[in-house]
């Protein structure tokens, strides 16, 4: 068992954060690399937003807010207020501080790849692990849903996932290039193992699993893929991850989780509905054909769920990360976990 290795883990969302820096805490430098969706960026007042790649970087510069989940901590609104005043739209709310970040990620993105400006952003803010958007070509979520098709942020902040979702879909997906730091890590001879952070299956792994051959090189792994369920006693943490599941006709639980990631091996367009998770449902698994995940942990609360598991692995404990600790103690028993596998 290759205990020394180095792990990618996929990430979005404020589950993808706190695990990411959990790992960040208890990994050497070379020994992780984070892989961020970037299906929720979009461009807005002019600038270029990626909130789950700023997630990702707030949270390993100790810099995020831990209760609002995203942006800054001891942010100010006074730009907002003023966008407000001269009639400008001020349904996403972006704060003083957090204006630098997309301010200068525009400027240089006339020059620069969003790794590259990823790249030196984390340096200047002291983060010493790799943090790499999953493309740095434009992917945008798509939200088919019964009040018409939403660009990702639309649906989640201004109309605050209440419509029914019906499927998503990923525009640009079939011509993005994942991220050339994104395959050398799983080309990397050193690999240890994949980890799919506890973040929302379809808002923020999906994408980055959608992308042109990573489904591929994924099946061809040496190395196990560990999930995280990011539900805990049916519900979702954070976040719509249970009213989406529901809608699909999925429950919001570890068995819904895996088949959900089962829905993602047959689908290789893309775009996930009701129609895909039933197909996956139905189609049987040809011989010696590798599932997508070979361990997951679960919360205590699923914790009925280890006897119908099947053939993945499962590690039961407590998954909810209120704090600092609580990261690191989930990131510690996924690597334990991992070298059980
Ligand atoms: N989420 C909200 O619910 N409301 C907001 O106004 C909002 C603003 C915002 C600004 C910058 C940023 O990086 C993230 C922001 N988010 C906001 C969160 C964002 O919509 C989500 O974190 C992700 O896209 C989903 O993972």
């Amino acid at each position: 068992m290759n205990t020394s290795g180095h792990i990618l883990a996929l990430a979005g969302g404020v589950g993808g954060a706190k695990l990411a820096s959990g790992l960040a805490a208890v990994l050497a430098p070379k020994a992780l690399t984070i892989v961020v969706n970037t299906g929720d960026d979009f461009e807005h007042l002019g600038l270029y937003i990626s909130p789950d790649v700023d997630s990702v970087v707030y949270a390993l510069a100790g810099l995020n807010d831990p209760v609002r989940g995203w942006g800054l901590a001891n942010e100010t609104w006074n730009a907002m207020s003023a966008i407000a005043r001269l009639g400008g739209p001020d349904w996403f709310a972006l704060g003083d501080q957090d204006i630098a970040t997309h301010l200068l990620r525009t400027l240089h993105l006339r020059t620069r790849t969003l790794s590259e400006i990823t790249a030196d952003f984390a340096r200047r803010l002291g983060i010493v692990h790799r943090i790499v958007p999953m493309s740095d070509d434009p992917v945008r979520s798509i939200i088919e849903t019964d009040i018409g098709p939403l660009p990702f942020q639309d649906y989640f902040v201004r109309h605050r996932c209440a419509p029914r979702f019906i499927a998503i879909r990923y525009d640009g997906i079939d011509r993005a290039r994942p991220a050339r730091d994104f395959i050398a890590t799983l080309e990397d001879p050193d690999l240890r193992a994949i980890v799919l952070c506890p973040s929302n299956p379809l808002l923020s792994l999906r994408p980055i699993l959608s992308l042109p051959g990573i489904i591929e090189r994924l099946q061809r792994r040496r190395v196990p893929v560990v999930a995280i369920s990011p539900f805990i006693g049916r519900d979702a943490i954070k976040g719509p991850a249970a009213k989406i599941l529901r809608e699909l006709g999925l429950s919001p639980t570890p068995e819904g989780l895996l088949a959900c990631y089962a829905s993602f091996e047959q689908s290789r367009s893309g775009r996930v509905g009701h129609a895909e998770v039933l197909q996956s449902a139905s189609t049987a698994r040809n011989h010696g054909e590798r599932p997508l995940i070979d361990g997951l942990v679960v919360d205590r609360s699923d914790a009925d769920f280890v006897t119908r598991a099947g053939t993945v692995a499962i590690h039961v404990t407590d998954t909810l990360m209120r704090n600092r600790d609580d990261q690191i103690r989930v990131a510690r028993e996924t690597l334990a976990f991992i070298d059980r596998l």
